[in-house]
């Protein structure tokens, strides 16, 4: 851990700036299922920073997800090459990329970038969170009705949206209003700096959401998986953050729903 170059690493993660804006890999798109877009962009960067991870870190293991993550290591990189493929692919342009430190399931590093504004979130554990270089303090913690929370409804899984879109109803009359960015690790980031109060999703994958919740839990953060329990790195994870105020709002509203509760007199 000590003797990791980490400015090598965030410097290799700006690096792949040179493949997002390359008009011409994003145009090569698969789909790994419905409403599940892949680009040439996704592939390039994994391979790029596993390449270049493998130089200045070769006892650490790789996760990423599009590579074959059969065996893996409880050191390990985790690597979202692109977080938000469907905005590259439209141009909407709020996409990351996000790469996470984790040591025996411990996050201990990790970096989120948009390569479209250069936006650089890091952080080290126990030591910070960083905007654009600058140490991030906690974000304010707004009254429930001044949120604006970040409303995640997984595309890829409609069986789930009838939940979704309740719950999503339930926090939009009790708060400012909902966004929907779709780069689940800008909007963990998002809710760090500010930008955002809260974030829910019912499932998403660990790539998304490593990085920025070490960013968040050094601000100051609250998060937890779906059901109210610590956020693991090793599987898939309902995710569940925000301010203080604004995550117990979600809490509530979540278990509500999940519980049965909801809408009873
Ligand atoms: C996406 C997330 C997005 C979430 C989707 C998906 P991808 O990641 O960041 O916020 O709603 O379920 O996981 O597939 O673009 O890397």
């Amino acid at each position: 851990m000590n003797t990791i170059n980490f400015d090598k690493v965030i410097d290799a993660v700006k690096r792949t700036k040179a493949i997002v804006l390359d008009k011409e890999l994003k145009q090569h798109i698969s789909m790994k299922g419905d409403a599940d877009f892949v680009t040439e962009v996704d592939f390039r960067i994994s391979s790029f920073l596993q390449k270049e991870l493998a130089v200045l870190t070769p006892e650490i293991g790789f996760m990423s997800e599009e590579e074959d993550n059969t065996a893996i290591s409880p050191t390990r990189w985790i690597l979202d090459p692109i977080d938000g493929t469907t905005n590259l692919v439209y141009e909407y342009n709020m996409c990351s990329v996000s790469l996470a430190l984790c040591v025996d399931e411990v996050i201990e590093f990790g970096v989120v970038y948009n390569p479209f504004n250069d936006d650089t979130f890091i952080a080290y554990r126990g030591k910070g969170a960083f905007f654009n270089g600058e140490k991030m303090g906690p974000a304010p913690d707004r009254e429930p009705e001044k949120c604006i929370i970040e409303f995640g409804a997984g595309s890829t899984k409609k069986y789930m949206a009838d939940l979704a879109f309740d719950i999503g109803k339930d926090v939009f009359v009790h708060c400012l209003d909902l966004r929907r960015i779709c780069s689940s690790a800008l909007s963990v980031c998002y809710v760090a700096a500010g930008r955002l109060n809260g974030y829910f999703e019912k499932e998403i994958k660990p790539w998304d959401y490593a990085a920025a919740t070490l960013i968040l839990r050094e601000c100051g953060g609250y998060m937890s998986d779906w059901y109210g329990s610590e956020i693991q790195f090793i599987k898939p994870s309902g995710y569940v953050c925000g301010t203080k105020k604004a995550f117990r709002l979600l809490r509530e509203i979540i278990d509500k729903h999940e519980n049965g509760t909801a809408d009873r007199p």
